[in-house]
């Protein structure tokens, strides 16, 4: 079974396919260029970004949106994720973690899936907290300054760790069981 992942970023494509694989998909990216709509929810982006992904490719398609969800930063960066990474980088956000008891953050997924009828969204969250400073060289985004929940190391310091945790990899099992039980 093949199915269009439809996105511009190439470490969220890689990483899907990898994880979809094991369950028997294969992935291809389609990349389109598209503006993404302002929104705090991570659904409607996705809702939109599929609706106009289908338009275009009128194959089996998702996207993905997703983002890091900060709890002393009233869950900045977020839906803004992509965005805050450009203007303000890591260092920018370990600035505004300054003096900041509570670290916790989580990352978060939402895939909008659609076949031609329907569409359908699958979500993923991974709880977990802000390190102190940047560590770890694989991944990509914000991997370097996200501990997972009960771990010690990044997710760029344990590319392990994050292929068994992650939002990507909690909502694609969710995904890929329904898919799996359509075929
Ligand atoms: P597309 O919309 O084209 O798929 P994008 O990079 O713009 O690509 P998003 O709008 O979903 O994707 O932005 C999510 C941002 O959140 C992404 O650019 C990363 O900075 C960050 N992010 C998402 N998943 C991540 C992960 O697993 N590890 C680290 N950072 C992540």
């Amino acid at each position: 079974m093949e199915i269009l992942f439809a996105t511009s970023n190439k470490n969220k494509f890689n990483e899907a396919a990898q994880m979809l694989k094991a369950e028997g998909i294969d992935l291809k990216q389609y990349s389109f260029s598209y503006n993404e709509i302002r929104s705090d929810s991570l659904e409607e982006i996705a809702r939109d970004a599929i609706t106009a992904a289908y338009k275009r490719c009128k194959l089996p398609v998702f996207v993905e949106d997703s983002g890091l969800f900060i709890e002393s930063l009233s869950g900045f960066p977020g839906a803004y994720s992509s965005w805050a990474l450009n203007k303000i980088g890591l260092d920018g956000i370990l600035k505004l973690m300054e003096g900041k008891d509570n670290r916790s953050a989580y990352f978060e997924a939402c895939i909008a899936y659609r076949d031609g009828y329907d569409v359908v969204t699958f979500r993923g969250k991974c709880p977990g907290r802000i390190s102190e400073e940047a560590r770890g060289e694989d991944g990509f985004g914000y991997d370097s300054i996200f501990i997972p929940e009960g771990e010690h190391q990044t997710f760029a310091e344990s590319i392990e760790l994050k292929n068994k945790l992650s939002h990507r990899y909690k909502s694609l099992l969710e995904f890929s069981k329904s898919l799996n039980s359509r075929r």
